[in-house]
């Protein structure tokens, strides 16, 4: 299992996460395993926002909303696209994939992608697991990068200006 390395608390920082509803055995594992990783870093219940959807398709729309509200630092998708048998598959997991990319490029706020896409429950079952690859845990954790991320590009400007001799 790979670990990342985390520097400095996350308390202060304001979190929305989308979840599914479809597949909720699944997703519910992600939605835990995501706010007790958020939780162990210093995410404050209160500055928490967790928000279900009928299905992974709904996601972006939701996401969206909630990013260019100006109240969250970052927000997580959470979901589990399973292929099953149908075409259906194709159609939601693309389109969940895009619209959450977009949501992001649109409001300038982070947004994790946590959607897991499967062939099976099964191997949704293993990646929501948080003792096998727990993908909620892991979302937690890219969304606290990316608001320090963030925060760091949003100073390179203004540091290396005011480093910069005046003319
Ligand atoms: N929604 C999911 O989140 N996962 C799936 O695997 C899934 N499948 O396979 O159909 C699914 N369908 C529902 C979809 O996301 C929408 O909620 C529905 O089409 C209404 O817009």
């Amino acid at each position: 299992m790979k670990h990342r390395k985390m520097s400095g608390s996350a308390a202060g920082f304001r979190i929305g996460v989308v979840a599914a509803r479809f597949n909720q055995q699944i997703t519910n594992k992600l939605v835990n395993a995501c706010v007790n990783t958020l939780t162990a870093h210093g995410v404050r219940k209160e500055n928490m926002n967790v928000v279900r959807v009928p299905g992974a398709f709904e996601i972006p729309l939701v996401a969206r909303l909630m990013a260019k509200s100006g109240r969250f630092d970052a927000m997580i998708c959470l979901g589990a696209v399973i292929r099953g048998d149908t075409p259906h598959f194709e159609y939601i997991s693309a389109e969940v994939s895009r619209g959450i990319g977009q949501a992001a490029l649109d409001s300038d706020v982070p947004i994790i992608f946590g959607v897991l896409t499967t062939e099976t429950v099964a191997q949704a079952m293993e990646r929501a697991d948080t003792k096998k690859f727990n993908r909620g845990g892991d979302a937690a954790k890219s969304a606290i990068e990316m608001v320090k991320v963030m925060r760091q590009v949003k100073n390179v400007g203004q540091k290396s200006a005011a480093r910069r001799p005046a003319n």
